[in-house]
């Protein structure tokens, strides 16, 4: 209390505040703290208080959210607000980071096409996930979207209701069993996911996973001038604003989560966004990638379609200093073009496509290198900061600005000669996320763009399935798309292979001999089981499912009638009304089960389904 008292001396409109300290209405905790701040030159935050007994719950959550921001922020608001202070004075300056750089093509391993690269990288990845932990960050919010709850309850599809989480931790499940060891999962919240991922969780008993860890983020002030003051909106009420999913790698490091995944064995750890579906198995190989040709840090990428909203992967090379290959995040990639390779700006070439890979922050990062970095940084990674200036001077905002991170950014604090690398995949095989409201997303296809909307993930989940099953050698006859809401939607063959089914296309190929799928009929299978043969067509659907310990072959069947998952589209009245699921108003469709022929097999042994249509113990 001493110290806070010498900085309220001689500061008249601390006064309020300094009777709150005279009357021990501010705790030790809460007073160091201001002692630090006003030590900032933070005086704004505490004046012009009223006299104790005006307002004290708001006082006091004030103080709070203030002491949450400096708990949660390594070295603390003082080490934030000279953190800022450093970057609006660049940004001021009117810096370029890329000053003086030319991008040239990184390190890259181009898995597009199957093959035996492709195999020998997912067979490597497959053994090397048994020592790889999951990092899921899912901390922002559905905004664009229009969805209000989290985002990892939205189901990736709607035949069954697969919820990302539950389709991620399928996957997880399925690995740990197969490679005998839990794979851990940490995931990323904020203050608005926390709750709602926890009670997911929590209905649904972890989806059987052992090993979870939830790291939550918080909020960083906002900063209303080049000076790094703290931004108030309100009296007694700080504004805070997201810092960005680059949090990851600080929670990591300052929960000591990195060094305790270390210690029980990760040697790599995959990063993963809350809305890709089609993650995995490209991760898988990406995985093997990176074991093979010795990669500290690898993007998976796709081909970029110019203008696209994802960053392009470059080695940027500057004379006098070391090569670095970075994300140069899509609102930087079209001035660094204009400025070096190619005076048009971010134009597609020759290909079709943007000049670099996209990337799509789906990474592997080696654990070694990570955990030095996470050490020499304290966790914080790359901070920026993108301020509006509205005068000629550049020292006011339009609006408070705030610093901010990006996980894809770490490779920029690498400085012992590690290996950053870029695997490219079809993007059907890697990436549809679901970010965009039907509108926008149709905006989106009118310009020539990937719509991102919840139909597309959807559509393009049971489009890897289907390349899933031309892989194997089945003849997978599809129907031409048709837009549902301006999106374009390929009504079937719906095709779902669960994670139990299968993790890689090897095992695809190895549980599939020939058969047929087409038109608009749905297949979907889930653990021990082998198709021989089978054919679905006429808008069929055909479900079989084995538990742990069952196994069902199925051999010469033929659903070609009778039965369907049909899908329906909303009506407008649908579409506006509150009894309709946002999950469904977020599609414009349902998908409605007709009675699809089910084959299961719940308990321990070997099943056959003949071309009779019966199952009966082998
Ligand atoms: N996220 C958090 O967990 N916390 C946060 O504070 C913010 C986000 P966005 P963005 O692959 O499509 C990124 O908002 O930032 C989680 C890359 O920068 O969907 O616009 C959030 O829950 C870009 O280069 O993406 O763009 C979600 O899981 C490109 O790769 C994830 O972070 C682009 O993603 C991404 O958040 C893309």
């Amino acid at each position: 209390m001493l110290h806070v008292n010498s900085h309220l001396k001689d500061h008249p409109e601390l006064a309020g505040f300094a009777a709150h300290c005279a009357a021990g209405l501010v705790s030790d905790a809460h007073a160091d703290l201001a002692a630090m701040l006003l030590g900032e030159g933070q005086h704004h935050l505490y004046a012009g208080w009223d006299a104790p007994g005006g307002r004290d719950p708001d006082k006091q959550n004030f103080l709070d959210s203030l002491l949450t921001a400096h708990r949660a922020y390594p070295g603390g608001l003082p080490a934030y607000i000279r953190n800022a202070r450093r970057l609006l004075a660049a940004a001021s300056a009117g810096g370029n980071p890329f000053e003086g750089c030319t991008p040239e093509q990184p390190d890259l391993v181009d898995l597009s096409g199957f093959g035996p690269d492709y195999d020998e990288a997912e067979a490597a990845g497959l053994k090397c996930f048994a020592e790889t932990a999951v990092v899921l960050v899912a901390g922002g919010l559905g905004e664009r979207l229009g969805y209000h709850g989290i985002k990892l309850d939205i189901p990736v599809e709607v035949t069954e209701g697969t919820s990302y989480l539950a389709h991620f931790a399928a996957v997880i499940l399925a690995a740990s069993r197969r490679l005998g060891r839990p794979i851990p999962l940490v995931i990323m919240t904020s203050r608005e996911t926390n709750e709602g991922t926890r009670a997911t969780l929590a209905a649904n008993s972890n989806f059987g996973l052992e090993e979870i860890t939830i790291l939550c983020q918080e909020l960083v002030p906002a900063l209303s001038d080049i000076e790094g003051h703290l931004a108030l909106d309100g009296k007694y009420h700080l504004a805070l604003k997201p810092h960005g999913h680059g949090d990851i790698h600080m929670l990591l490091h300052t929960s000591g989560t990195a060094k305790r995944l270390a210690a029980s064995g990760a040697r790599h750890l995959l990063f993963i966004q809350d809305t890709n579906g089609q993650a995995f198995p490209a991760a898988l190989a990406a995985i093997g990638v990176s074991a093979l040709h010795g990669y500290d840090f690898n993007s998976i990428a796709v081909n970029r379609i110019p203008g696209e909203a994802v960053g392009g992967l470059a080695r940027l090379v500057k004379p006098g200093s070391p090569d670095r290959t970075l994300n140069v995040e899509y609102n930087q990639l079209d001035p660094l073009l204009r400025a070096t390779v190619c005076p048009e700006g971010d134009v597609a070439d020759a290909r079709g496509f943007s000049l670099f890979p996209g990337n799509i922050n789906l990474l592997v990062i080696r654990m070694e290198p990570y955990l030095r970095v996470l050490e020499s940084s304290g966790g914080i990674i790359a901070e920026f900061v993108n301020p509006k200036f509205s005068d000629a001077a550049r020292t006011r905002f339009k609006k408070p600005a705030r610093l901010e991170t990006m996980m894809q950014d770490l490779p920029k604090l690498f400085t012992a000669g590690e290996k950053v690398g870029v695997t490219v995949f079809e993007r059907e095989w890697c990436f549809s996320a679901c970010k965009n409201n039907l509108g926008d997303a149709a905006d989106k296809v009118r310009q020539g763009g990937p719509p991102e909307s919840a139909s597309s993930a959807e559509n393009d989940f049971y489009l890897a399935g289907r390349v899933k099953l031309r892989a194997a050698g089945m003849d997978v006859d599809e129907v031409p798309p048709r837009p549902i809401r301006g999106i374009p939607f390929t009504l079937g063959p719906r095709i779902l292979l669960r994670p139990s089914f299968a993790l890689t296309l090897a095992d695809v190929r190895e549980r599939i001999r020939g058969g047929r799928i087409s038109g608009d009929s749905t297949l979907i299978v889930d653990g021990d089981v082998r198709l021989e043969n089978v054919t679905v067509s006429g808008g069929a659907a055909l479900v079989v499912s084995a538990a742990p310990g069952a196994s069902i072959t199925v051999n010469n069947l033929d659903v070609s009638s009778g039965s369907s998952f049909e899908l329906i589209e909303l009506t407008d009245a649908e579409m506006a009304s509150d009894d309709v699921p946002e999950y469904l108003r977020i599609r414009g469709y349902r998908i409605v089960d007709r009675g699809a022929r089910r084959y299961a097999a719940d308990a321990p042994g070997k099943w056959i389904v003949h071309a009779r249509g019966d199952i009966e113990a082998a």
